[in-house]
């Protein structure tokens, strides 16, 4: 094993003071570093996130671009919505400071199996499915990374028993250098998070970071619909698990067979349940119970915990959530598809025809990718936020827009041109932070404008 850096005395600069600065900072103090935090917003602003730090001994240097606190550093730790080209970042790599992420961090002091999924979308709900299962099996778990409660902050609740089950994005990927899952999972990738990256390869590049540091007593599960997913079955070392919506799998893994769910593993076919037995609409989720199923056969569950698990899982808030029927309508708060494919799988996932809210802040996103989409299901568009105009241009001659001041004219606008059994989804195919806090508050304002017809 490689030993871990020494932190003692170490001069460290966190860059961010959100969830993962905090937390970062608070790990390398109680670890002996001479931390700095630096963040563009100002004390006044974080005044909420300077008490998160209690009254550790932190230098604080705020309301700059960072380069002051990356001055004197012997290492920089990044938080994960901070950008490579930040001039931060930029200075530290002039003066070739080692730079790592938060979860590399992590990496250094945990002791636990990592089980780590990424994917453009759908990494909660597997996230989630996953610790379901390992719970039924008995196992000790802690959930923690992208989904909210930053990787440093479970150290302490961590030891070789428990199974850290980690939600990673690409940002957090872009500064490993030793993080190592025991299982990594690869769930989808298509364009998302333009605005950060050059490319869509660079996107991709960042994800296939994941499996790095596997070896070949590891587990890879991969996406084998997804081509640019199943082609990472070349870069790494660990065995290889595939799941596939298309049919049979090359090797060990789970497939539909005439919407059947089935699994082979050592040698041995079987099956776990029908694709309609599963709670949750949408194909995509049947990809992410596929991916929780691979992970059953790793540990070596039972059929039956497998079918019970991924069969009676009801969903998560924002994720094509059932909110209402009125008249005859049916509202669908999908807020949480904060990108072009998270949309077009939602739009799929329906029969009936669909008044689509969706707009908000653009990142880039290629729009015309859901023409026909909407041609073939969707009566009328109604347009929110500063993706407006974009959309409405890449819609133009396919379906009808109509473009709304607030969420709350939006539902208004979609309940009035909707008739009985037509369904009002909002399912955004873009950031929430042009007119909310995150694509949480989007939901629930969303939710509460629903109640609000009746
Ligand atoms: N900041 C700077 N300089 C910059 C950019 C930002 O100082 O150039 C500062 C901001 O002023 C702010 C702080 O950095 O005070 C915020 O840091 P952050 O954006 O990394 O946010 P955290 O609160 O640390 O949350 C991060 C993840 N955020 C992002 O990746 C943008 C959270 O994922 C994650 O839950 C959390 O760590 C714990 O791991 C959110 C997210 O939106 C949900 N993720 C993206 C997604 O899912 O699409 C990837």
């Amino acid at each position: 094993m490689v030993a871990v850096p020494i932190l003692f005395k170490k001069r460290v600069t966190v860059i961010g003071l959100g969830k993962s600065g905090i937390s970062a900072a608070k790990l390398l103090y109680d670890k002996g570093a001479e931390v700095t935090v630096t963040d563009i917003k100002s004390e006044e602003e974080l005044r909420e996130e300077i008490e998160k730090l209690e009254n550790r001994g932190v230098k604080l240097e705020l309301g700059n671009d960072g380069r002051i606190a990356v001055r004197d550093a012997e290492m920089v730790v990044v938080s994960p919505g901070v950008p490579q080209d930040a001039p931060a970042i930029q200075l530290a790599q002039e003066r070739t400071l080692p730079i790592i992420s938060e979860i590399e961090l992590f990496s250094w002091y945990c002791p636990s199996p990592i089980i780590a999924v990424t994917g453009t979308n759908g990494k909660t709900t597997t996230v989630t499915l996953i610790a379901n299962l390992l719970k039924n099996l008995g196992k000790k778990i802690e959930v923690a990374g992208n989904i909210g409660i930053p990787l440093t902050e479970i150290i302490g609740k961590l030891d070789e028993k428990t199974i850290v089950l980690a939600e990673i994005s690409s940002f957090q990927l872009e500064q490993i250098e030793r993080f190592h899952p025991y299982i990594s999972i690869i769930l989808n990738i298509t364009p998302d998070h333009l605005d950060r990256y050059r490319s869509f390869q660079d996107y991709v590049n960042a994800k296939a970071r994941l499996f790095l540091n596997q070896e070949s007593s590891d587990w890879t599960i991969l996406n084998a619909d997804d081509e640019k997913v199943s082609k990472f079955a070349d870069s790494t070392q660990a065995h290889i698990v595939r799941f596939s919506r298309a049919g049979g799998v090359l090797g060990q893994g789970v497939f539909l067979n005439s919407g059947e769910i089935v699994v082979r593993w050592e040698g041995r076919e079987e099956r776990i349940c029908s694709a309609q037995d599963i709670k949750m609409r949408g194909a995509h989720n049947l990809e992410n119970c596929f991916a929780a199923a691979a992970v059953g056969l790793i540990y070596s569950a039972k059929t039956e915990i497998i079918r019970d698990t991924i069969s009676e899982f009801p969903g998560l808030e924002h994720r094509l959530e059932y909110v209402k029927t009125i008249n005859g309508v049916q509202f669908f708060n999908d807020s949480k598809a904060t990108n072009v494919s998270a949309s077009l799988e939602a739009l799929n996932s329906f029969t009936s025809p669909v008044i689509l809210i969706c707009g908000g802040r653009d990142k880039r996103g290629d729009y015309t990718v859901l023409r026909k989409a909407l041609k073939d299901r969707v009566k009328s568009v109604i347009l929110l936020g500063e993706a407006k105009r974009k959309m409405r241009d890449a819609f133009q001659g396919v379906v009808s827009c109509i473009e709304a001041d607030s969420l709350r004219d939006g539902v208004q606008q979609a309940y009035s041109v909707a008739a009985c059994s037509d369904v009002v989804l909002l399912s955004p195919a873009c950031s929430s932070f042009d007119m909310f806090r995150d694509f949480e508050e989007r939901g629930r304002i969303f939710k509460a404008e629903v109640e609000n017809l009746v």
